[in-house]
């Protein structure tokens, strides 16, 4: 079963009063947010977990979505391959903002999902993301937290600021080898 990859009890995970819930369509898309976890972790963001599918558990589905707001959530993150429904779902029943993680499931690579999660009609947005890049999907929770916390908006600013200088020092010491 894939439910192992499910991140050890945390510091940050909050199953009474989550800021953002990460919910998939199932079990099988845990490993795809792994990296979605360690964002929420490192920033310590209060978050929890569901599955939840708008095919197999559309009741479920639902009440996730109607009941978000009002529970305080802020951000949902909702991960599904193939025909994946669940984040334009989520979104037509909530106003709380859905960032869609498009899987890689089935033999069409990941595409038919970032379709069907993409291509939302308008009226019913969906931040999507690349596919399996559930990573970012944890950065733009941040940054939506961020608009109306500046503790949050700090800390991006200093991921932002390692990234940069991660990447600056790799190029000084490419400048230094040379080809060989
Ligand atoms: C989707 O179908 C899920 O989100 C998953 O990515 C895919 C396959 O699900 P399983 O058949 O592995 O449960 O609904």
């Amino acid at each position: 079963s894939t439910v192992q990859h499910a991140p050890a009890p945390s510091s940050s995970r909050n199953t009474k009063n989550p800021l953002v819930v990460v919910t998939m369509g199932s079990d099988s898309d845990m490993g795809v947010l792994r990296g979605a976890f360690e964002v929420l972790e490192k920033f310590q963001v209060p978050y929890d977990f569901t599955i939840t599918s708008a095919h197999r558990t559309p009741v479920l589905m639902s009440e996730l979505a109607k009941t978000a707001a009002s529970r305080g959530i802020r951000v949902l993150i909702a991960a599904a391959g193939g025909a994946a429904a669940l984040p334009g779902m989520l979104a037509s029943e909530t106003t709380v903002p859905v960032i869609g993680v498009p899987v890689k499931a089935t033999h069409l690579d990941g595409q038919d999902s970032l379709y069907s999660i993409v291509q939302m009609p308008r009226g019913c947005p969906v931040a999507t993301v690349g596919i399996n890049n559930s990573t970012n999907a944890g950065l733009l929770a941040v940054r939506i937290l961020g608009a109306s916390d500046a503790g949050y908006q700090k800390a991006m600013a200093e991921f932002m600021e390692g990234m940069r200088e991660e990447v600056e020092a790799k190029a000084a010491k490419l400048a230094e080898i040379g080809w060989k």
